[in-house]
């Protein structure tokens, strides 16, 4: 008796052991075909994002899906979240990438060569309003019309967030850093008395940081905003149909390029607020045979 527990308990033990080698994923080998290692798996972010339309552009441009890549929906937190974990134990992974982010501040990664140039070159990042705003809200439009950043700037409110900091102190805090670029946006500008204004946006980490800035920029002008974080076609079309006073999440030409397309005699365009982003597929240094879009199907 005694034996025969012993046998089941050596048995369990064992088993434990084999399953706890299966759970853990293999490092990444550059001798083995990439695709084999992430099951031919492009993690990506919410369906709708620009980058998600360009990336199954890209599938078949490059005619990836002969080797049966597929891309993955998640979210932007799930996307970096695995690619945290995967950085960790050096696993290989591919991702939706784009700047500014603070993915590309906190790991060491790389955008794959893109030579049928599918996700386009630099982006800007354009503040769209509703028609008739000018008249309604001059005060507002002129800051909204003036708002213009750097990706630095973008990237210090973001990785303030990303660090645990509520968007809207984050914001706060960077407006009080800043005082000079804030005077460039309100300089000789009204003040007005408690007006409402509404922005929508998409909770992208940029458009978080982006948004909460202006949104404290027109607050301290007076303004009662609201900010509202929606879908990307819906952000469009609050703006179209006046539900929303504007948006700065536009990423043009290509990522929002449909969406542009659809709604562009319904908007105003105000122009770039950010110039130098930039959208495609990322993958960390250490896959340093992997460079290039082509070489997902080594
Ligand atoms: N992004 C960030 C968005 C725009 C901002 C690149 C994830 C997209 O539509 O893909």
């Amino acid at each position: 008796m005694r034996k025969k527990l012993a046998i089941v308990a050596l048995v369990s033990a064992l088993l434990l052991v084999l399953s706890a080698c299966g759970t853990k994923l293999a490092s990444y080998d550059p001798k083995k075909p990439l695709g084999e290692q992430i099951n031919y798996t492009i993690t990506g972010i919410d369906a709708g994002a620009g980058i998600m339309l360009s990336t199954q552009n890209a599938i078949k441009d490059y005619k990836l899906d002969d080797y049966n890549w597929q891309l993955q929906t998640s979210s932007t937190a799930a996307m970096t979240s695995t690619l945290e974990k995967a950085i960790k134990d050096k696993r290989p992974i591919v991702v939706t990438g784009w700047q500014p982010h603070w993915m590309f501040t906190k790991f060491d990664l790389k955008f794959l060569k893109d030579p049928k140039n599918v996700y386009g070159d630099a982006e800007n990042i354009h503040t769209i309003v509703r028609k008739g705003l000018k008249q309604d809200m001059p005060s507002a439009y002129t800051v909204l019309d003036r708002f213009h950043w750097t990706p630095e700037d973008m990237s210090k409110v973001m990785l303030e967030v990303n660090d645990g900091v509520d968007p809207e102190k984050a914001a706060k805090k960077w407006i009080k850093a800043n005082p000079d670029k804030v005077k460039e946006w309100t300089d000789g500008v009204e003040k007005v008395n408690g007006d409402a204004i509404k922005l929508t946006y998409v909770a992208w980490d940029s458009e978080i940081a982006s948004t909460n800035v202006v949104a404290e920029v027109l607050r301290q002008l007076g303004y009662k905003p609201t900010i509202q974080a929606m879908e990307i076609q819906p952000m469009w079309a609050s703006v179209a149909t006046n539900a929303a006073d504007g948006m700065v999440a536009a990423w043009l030409p290509n990522t929002s390029g449909v969406y542009y397309k659809d709604y562009k005699s319904k908007v105003e365009d105000l122009g770039a607020n950010l110039e130098g982003a930039k959208v495609g597929l990322a993958v960390p240094t250490y896959m340093t045979n992997i460079n290039s879009i082509e070489d997902l199907k080594k």
